[in-house]
C-alpha cells in the first residue's frame, strides 16, 4: 500500500492510475480535487524525413580525420553534415517542431461541497475538514481510495482507470445520504475548448501543433456523471452534481494519431463516445471487478516480502518512510514496495497492442514535458529492463512494436548517412518513426540504438523460446546486423573492425592536444552491442534454419571487433584509445553495457574484464540521476557486489524519490556531476519514470539472474536484507522460480519449467543446492557448483541446500 495522510499540492505527491493507454493523477484535494488526465498517443508532432539525403558523401571524410586521430575535426564535420535536418527534438523542446513532444489530456477539476452549501442554502457556510485524512493507493487491486471527514460525515473518493471498460471511473459516497455536491470542469494549458455534451456531461477537444500546418493530432475528452438522489445540471462549461448519495463520473478519450500502435481511429469523437456508452451502463461493483481481475492477472504472478519481520514501516506515511529511510532507519519493507510499484507502474503503462511507456511511462501534467516524454535509446531502454524477469513478458509487446516501426525510417536513414544496407535508429525516437541523428554531434549521431534495442526481441525469445515471435523478429534483427556490417571500418593499429563515426554515450574525452571531443571510432559501447547482436542474429538464424552465408560473416565479423580492454589505471576503457573523460563522474555508464544489460563479461567468466568494470564503476560514484544509479545497481548486481547494489537503491529511494514513489529527474550542472546530492525536498524535478522501472529491474536483480545458461539464486542479496521470499519470478529458458531466505543465505527454493528444457542453477560459492524428490537421481553436480537437472513442461523441482 502506498498511502499517505494529505492531499497533494504538487503532480510529484498525486496518486497514479493508468491502463497503458489512459493515465490519471489523482490530487485527492478535499475541496478542491484535480485529476491530470493523460492518453498515450497525444503527441504533437507528425512523420518527417529528417535525413540529410546527401550526408554520406561526407562519410569517407570524418572516417579519415577519425583513422588520422584528428578527432576535433571530424567532429565539426559531423556537426556540419550528419546532424539531422531540421531542429530534431529541438533540444528537448519539441512542442511546435515536426519531432513533437507527449502532453498532457488535461485536467479534471470539482470543486467539492461548497456548492450545496452557498447556493442551496445561501448560507455560505465554509466547510470544516475534520483530521482523519487517508489517501491509499491499493497495488493489489491498482485502486486509488481516500476518505477524510467533513461536517461530521465520512467521505469517500475512489478511483480506477480501466481496461476492460476503457474509463477513468471515480466514485464519491458518503455515510451521509445526501452529502455528495460538486461543479466539475475539464481544461488544460492550451488548445481546448470545453461544451456540454448532453444533459450529464462534459466534451473537452482540441488539436495539437504538428510542426507543418498546425493540423496535428485531434483529441477528444468527455466526462459524464451518474449519481444517486439529488440533481446534475450541466451548465455551460461546468456540470454540477448537489444533493447526491452517491456520484460515479466516467472519462473517456481518445485521440486520431496514427501511431505504429494503439488504437489509431480517425474518429476520436466516435471513439470516445463508444466508451463512454460503454462504461456507463455499468455499475461500481461491475466495473470493480473486472478491473480487478484484469489487473490481477499480470500484478499476483509476482510477490516479495523483504524482512527481517518487524522492521518494515508500513504503518507509517509513505512519504514519511522515505524521510525515515534518508535518516538511517532500516525499511527493508520500502524496497519490496518500490518493487510491487515498479510493476504496477508497468501494467499501468503499457499493455499489448499499445503504445509503449515512455519517459513519462503514461503521465504528465504539462505541454512540453522533458526530452519530449520520448524514447531515448541510449540508456531508456531500461523502462523493459522489469518486464521479462517480472514475469510480465507480454508487457514488452508495445515497446517490439516500437523496435518493428523503425526498420523503414531507420531504411532511409542507413542510406542517406552511410549509404549502407538495413536500417538504423540513433539516439532518440517518438511515435512518427524517427530515426536520424540528434541535432548535435556530441550525442545525437551515434548509431548504437537500434542495436541496443534489437537486444530486445532476442531476450524476449531466451525468456519464452517462442519460436514463432524470433520468426517475427528474425528479419528486424538481421536489418540491423546488416546495418553494422555495412558500417565498420578496419582500424589500422590492431586490425579491428569498429564503427565510425560513434560516440560514447554521451560521454567526451580529452584529446592529447587538450581539446574535448565526443566523436570517436569503435566505442567499447558499440563493440559490446555488436558483439551481443552478431551472436544472436547468428543464433536465431541457426534455430530458424535460415542465411547460413551470413551467420558465417556475422560470426567472422563478430571475432574482428575490437574487444573490450582494461587500461593502465586498471578500469574498462571506455574508448578505443586510453583518452581521459572529459567528466569522470558521467551518469552514462555505456562502456559497461557488456555487464549488463548485455552478459559478455561476467565475473565466472571474465574475472579480470568484470575487475575492471567494478573500477570504472566504482569510480563514477553514486550521486547521478535516478535512472543512471539504477544502472549502477543492476551492473553492481550482475558482479555480485550486493553491498554496493544497495547503495545505489538506497540512494535512489532517499533522494531520487518523490512522496509519491516516481522516480524525479535531477540533473547536476554537468561539471559539478556527481559532487552535488541534490536537495530531495526541491519540488523543481520532475518526473522521469525510468529509474522507477531500472530500480524494479535491479531489486529482481539482485535476487535472481539467468543469464548465459545459468540460473543464479539470490547473486547479490545485501545484509539489509537477511529475510525474505520471492516467487513467480522468471529466468531465461522458461522457468519461473521462488525462494525463501533466513540469515543472509537460501532456506528453499522452487523452479518451475514452462517449456522442460535443461535447468542449470546455482547459489553462490559457498552454497550446495540438491534437487530432492524422485528426480534427484537424474541432478549431477558441475565442477563450479552448478545443478543440473533435466525438466519436464509443467513440472516443479524443488531444491535444497546444504552448505
Ligand atoms: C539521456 C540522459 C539524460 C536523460 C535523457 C532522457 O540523454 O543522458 O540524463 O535521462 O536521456
Amino acid at each position: 500500500m502506498v498511502w499517505t495522510d494529505a492531499p497533494a499540492m504538487t503532480f510529484r505527491e498525486s496518486t497514479p492510475l493508468g491502463n497503458g493507454r489512459l493515465g490519471a493523477m489523482v490530487f485527492g484535494g478535499v475541496t478542491d480535487e484535480r485529476i491530470v488526465l493523460n492518453e498515450s498517443s497525444l503527441w504533437s508532432g507528425s512523420p518527417q524525413n529528417a535525413d540529410r539525403p546527401d550526408a554520406h558523401e561526407v562519410l569517407p571524410e570524418i572516417r579519415r580525420l577519425l583513422l588520422a586521430g584528428k578527432n576535433a575535426e571530424a567532429e565539426e564535420l559531423v556537426m556540419a553534415n550528419f546532424v539531422c535536418r531540421g531542429p530534431g527534438s529541438g533540444h528537448g523542446n519539441g512542442t511546435r517542431v515536426a519531432f513533437g513532444c507527449y502532453q498532457v489530456l488535461g485536467n479534471l477539476h470539482l470543486s467539492l461541497h461548497q456548492v450545496g452549501m452557498t447556493e442551496a442554502s445561501g448560507t455560505g457556510v465554509a466547510p470544516r475538514p475534520g483530521r482523519r485524512y487517508r489517501r491509499e493507493l491499493d497495488l493489489g487491486k491498482a485502486l486509488m481510495r481516500m476518505t477524510y471527514d467533513l461536517n461530521g460525515a465520512v467521505h469517500t473518493r475512489e478511483c480506477l482507470v480501466s481496461a476492460p471498460v476503457e474509463a477513468v471511473v471515480l466514485r464519491l459516497t458518503s455515510d451521509r445520504p445526501g452529502q455528495i455536491a460538486f461543479r466539475a470542469r475539464l481544461d488544460r494549458p492550451e488548445c481546448y475548448e470545453t461544451a456540454a455534451d448532453g444533459p450529464d456531461g462534459l466534451l473537452m477537444t482540441g488539436r495539437l501543433e504538428n510542426g507543418v500546418d498546425g493540423r496535428g493530432v485531434r483529441y477528444a475528452c468527455r466526462v459524464r456523471v451518474a449519481a444517486d438522489g439529488g440533481t446534475v445540471t450541466v451548465r455551460g462549461e461546468t456540470l454540477e452534481v448537489l444533493g447526491a448519495d452517491e456520484a460515479l463520473l466516467f472519462i473517456t478519450a481518445a485521440t486520431n494519431a496514427r501511431t505504429f500502435a494503439g488504437r489509431n481511429c480517425a474518429d476520436e469523437l466516435g471513439a470516445s463516445k463508444a466508451d463512454m456508452e460503454a462504461a456507463f451502463v455499468r455499475t461500481w461493483g461491475e466495473i470493480m471487478a473486472a478491473h480487478e481481475a484484469d489487473y490481477r492477472r499480470y500484478f499476483d504472478r509476482v510477490s516479495l516480502e523483504l524482512g527481517p519481520q518487524g522492521f518494515d514501516q508500513a504503518d507509517m506515511p509513505t512519504p514519511g518512510r522515505i524521510k525515515a529511510m534518508r535518516g538511517g532507519t532500516a525499511d527493508p519493507g520500502l524496497a519490496a514496495l518500490y518493487f510491487d510499484f515498479g510493476r504496477y507502474l508497468l501494467i499501468s503503462s503499457s499493455r499489448p497492442g499499445g503504445l509503449p511507456a515512455n519517459l513519462q511511462g503514461i503521465w504528465a501534467e504539462e505541454i512540453h514535458t522533458p526530452w519530449n516524454g520520448d524514447w531515448h535509446l541510449d540508456a531508456q531502454q531500461m523502462n523493459y529492463w522489469p518486464a521479462e524477469v517480472c514475469n510480465l513478458s507480454e508487457l514488452h509487446e508495445p515497446y517490439h512494436r516500437l523496435i518493428a516501426s523503425l526498420q523503414e525510417p531507420g531504411a532511409r536513414t542507413a542510406r542517406a548517412y552511410y549509404g549502407a544496407r538495413g536500417w538504423v535508429a540513433h539516439v532518440i525516437t517518438n511515435p512518427w518513426g524517427y530515426t536520424s541523428p540528434g541535432e548535435h554531434a556530441s550525442w545525437g549521431a551515434t548509431a548504437g540504438g537500434s542495436a541496443w534495442l534489437c537486444q530486445h526481441l532476442w531476450d524476449h525469445y531466451l525468456f519464452t523460446r517462442d519460436r514463432e515471435f524470433l520468426t517475427w523478429a528474425y528479419p528486424i534483427l538481421k536489418g540491423a546486423a546488416l546495418f553494422y556490417l555495412d558500417m565498420l571500418i578496419e582500424e589500422p593499429e590492431h586490425g579491428w573492425l569498429v564503427t565510425a563515426p560513434a560516440n560514447s554515450p554521451e560521454n567526451a574525452f580529452v584529446l592529447p592536444d587538450g581539446r574535448t571531443a565526443a566523436v570517436c571510432m569503435g566505442p567499447t559501447y558499440d563493440m559490446q552491442l555488436l558483439r551481443y547482436l552478431f551472436g544472436a542474429c547468428g543464433r536465431a538464424a541457426d534455430i530458424l534454419g535460415v542465411d547460413g552465408d551470413l551467420r558465417d560473416e556475422l560470426e567472422d565479423k563478430r571475432a574482428r571487433l575490437a574487444p573490450t580492454r582494461v587500461g593502465s589505471d586498471g578500469r574498462l576503457m571506455e574508448w578505443l584509445r586510453e583518452y581521459p573523460e572529459a567528466l569522470p563522474y558521467h551518469r552514462h555508464t555505456s562502456h559497461l553495457w557488456g555487464v549488463y544489460p548485455g552478459d559478455e563479461i561476467t565475473p565466472d567468466a571474465a574475472p579480470d574484464l568484470a575487475a575492471a568494470a567494478a573500477k570504472s564503476l566504482a569510480t563514477r560514484g553514486t550521486v547521478t540521476p535516478g535512472w543512471a544509479l539504477v544502472h549502477r545497481q543492476n551492473l553492481w548486481a550482475r558482479l555480485g557486489d550486493g553491498e554496493r547494489a544497495y547503495a545505489c537503491l538506497h540512494g535512489l529511494l532517499t533522494w531520487s524519490t518523490f512522496p509519491n514513489l516516481f522516480d524525479r529527474c535531477y540533473h547536476a550542472p554537468e561539471a559539478a556531476e556527481a559532487r552535488i546530492v541534490p536537495d530531495p525536498e526541491d519540488a523543481n524535478h520532475p518526473l522521469q519514470i525510468d529509474g522507477n522501472f531500472g530500480g524494479t529491474a535491479g531489486i529482481a536483480e539482485m535476487l535472481l539472474q539467468s543469464h548465459n545458461d545459468v540460473i543464479r539464486l539470490l547473486p547479490a542479496l545485501p545484509a539489509a536484507w537477511p529475510e525474505g521470499r520471492v516467487t513467480g519470478l522468471a529466468a531465461r529458458g522458461g522457468f519461473v522460480v521462488d525462494m525463501v531466505w533466513r540469515g543472509g543465505r537460501l532456506t528453499e527454493a522452487v523452479v518451475r519449467s514452462r517449456l522442460g528444457l535443461p535447468c542449470r542453477v546455482r547459489c553462490g560459492r559457498a552454497t550446495r543446492l540438491r534437487l530432492e524428490g524422485e528426480d534427484a537421481t537424474a541432478a549431477r553436480t558441475e565442477t563450479d557448483g552448478t545443478l543440473a537437472f533435466p525438466t519436464a513442461s509443467g513440472g516443479t523441482y524443488r531444491l535444497a541446500t546444504s552448505d
